[in-house]
């Protein structure tokens, strides 16, 4: 394991557009997974395991629910905030991002937007410290990119008028396996959708984990399987139903993997800049050879674009601007982005890039189910197309 010596790269002076809050979260995130996660990260990638002892952490540097109103548990934090600390987590490990994502943004953020004031209270505290851990359901086995197509469903249960019964199956789960809830979006009778709050517990449900993953194998992914399971009426979300309910917790989740692409790849770049410093080959630092420093310099420019374009983003939706098609097109972008600048990065350091004594395999694996997952790069790209031309390509 090599000392976690990550100091930040701003080559266009960002921090002028952060307050002293800002800095402040960003460090205390980043002096964290200095201290606790990068010397352990490897071996959970190694051992396909989520370090569940990190959850209290988590809560505690604000990870969970940043922008949640304190009143609920959550920090109280603004849209900038958020995504730094998305930024120095996924600087560390996409997997690791993807737990904090899911717990603040698909989980916390349906309860807090589309809940009852009673499920606020029961659940977003203790999910703001990690007590708790949520998962969110939408994927299923037949239905990814189109999930208006879900099958997974609930009906009246005939002997009782306070009751559900919920059938059908999620699949590629980050965190299902040892999830405490599971908001998981269903169809009613009339075929609507509707997101319900499913608890660990429940007869009939069970939360299989998924192994044999070459990529985000730091992170937990597993199956949400229902089979007759019989739950309150009060476990649905009451204030909003429709497809729009989880594109718009999707909204949340996307914003922010677009910082934690940024972060991935100043973390790939910065170990390619420092390795291209110190690795002589004929006679010289492979750094000072023109091949190797159009990599690093188109890496460091890509970089910036993408750090310009996501806080332009942030204060979009700081002031509730941002539209669905921006977040899609900085959500492609960046990990687009990161993906470029690991695989470049993982060739600087010739064979010394392919182990995990260095990040930048893990990141470039991991970053492949990123540009899949919120939604496959091709759907980012027709999102940005049908708002363009105001044509539909999905219909
Ligand atoms: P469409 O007919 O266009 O829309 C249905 C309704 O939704 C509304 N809507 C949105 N609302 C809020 N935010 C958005 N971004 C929205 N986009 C659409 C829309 O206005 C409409 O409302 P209404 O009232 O008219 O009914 O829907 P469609 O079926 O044609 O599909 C559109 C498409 C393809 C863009 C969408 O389904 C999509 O984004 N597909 C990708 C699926 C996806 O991203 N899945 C992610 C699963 S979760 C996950 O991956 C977690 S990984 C976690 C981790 O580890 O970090
Ligand atoms: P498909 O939809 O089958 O797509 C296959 C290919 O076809 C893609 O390249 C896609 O771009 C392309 N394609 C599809 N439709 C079109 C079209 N109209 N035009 C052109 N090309 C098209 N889901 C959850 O609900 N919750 C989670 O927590 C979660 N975590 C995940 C964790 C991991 C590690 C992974 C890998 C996935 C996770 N997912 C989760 C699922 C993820 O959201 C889906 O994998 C993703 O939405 C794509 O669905 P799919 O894999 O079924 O691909």
């Amino acid at each position: 394991m090599r000392t976690d010596n990550y100091q930040g790269h701003d080559y266009f002076q960002m921090d002028d557009f952060l307050t002293e809050e800002h800095k402040l979260i960003r460090d205390a995130a980043r002096a964290w997974v200095k201290k606790e996660v990068s010397p352990i990260i490897e071996e959970a990638a190694e051992t396909q395991t989520f370090p569940r002892h990190l959850l209290a952490g988590l809560g505690e540097i604000g990870a969970f629910g940043p922008y949640i109103p304190q009143a609920y548990g959550g920090a109280g934090l603004d849209q900038i905030s958020y995504g730094l600390i998305m930024q120095e987590l996924e600087r560390c490990d996409s997997g690791l991002r993807s737990t904090a994502s899911v717990q603040s943004s698909l989980v916390m953020y349906p309860i807090w937007r589309f809940g009852s004031e009673e499920q606020k209270m029961k659940y977003l505290p203790k999910l703001a410290t990690g007590e708790m851990v949520g998962c969110f359901g939408l994927t299923e086995p037949d239905f990814g990119s189109n999930p208006g197509g879900m099958i997974t469903n609930f009906v009246q249960d005939p002997d009782s008028a306070d009751h559900i019964i919920l059938n059908g199956a999620k699949m590629w789960i980050s965190n299902a396996p040892f999830a405490d809830i599971a908001v998981v979006w269903a169809k009613n009778e009339e075929g609507r959708i509707h997101g319900l709050v499913v608890e660990r517990g429940m007869e009939g449900f069970s939360t299989p984990k998924m192994t044999g993953k070459w990529s985000l194998r730091a992170s937990d992914t597993g199956e949400l399987i229902f089979d007759n399971v019989r739950m309150l009426k009060s476990q649905i979300l009451p204030e909003k139903s429709g497809l729009g309910a989880p594109l718009l917790c999707l909204d949340s989740a996307r914003y922010g993997i677009a910082w934690g692409a940024i972060g991935a790849a100043l973390d790939c770049y910065d170990t390619a800049l420092n390795y291209a410093k110190e690795r002589v080959q004929f006679g010289k630092p492979i750094g000072a050879f023109q091949l190797q420093q159009k990599k690093l310099a188109e890496m460091i420019t890509e970089i910036t674009k993408a750090q310009l374009l996501t806080h332009r983003l942030g204060q979009l939706r700081e002031e509730g601007r941002a539209t669905s098609p921006q977040i899609s097109m900085a959500k492609r972008n960046n990990v687009d982005m990161a993906l470029t600048v690991a695989r470049d990065a993982r060739q600087m350091l010739g064979a010394m890039g392919i182990v995990g004594e260095y990040s930048i395999m893990r990141h470039m694996m991991n970053l492949e189910s990123v540009v899949t997952y919120e939604g496959t790069h091709d759907i980012h790209l027709l999102i940005t197309g049908m708002d363009v031309t105001g044509l539909n390509a999905f219909k």
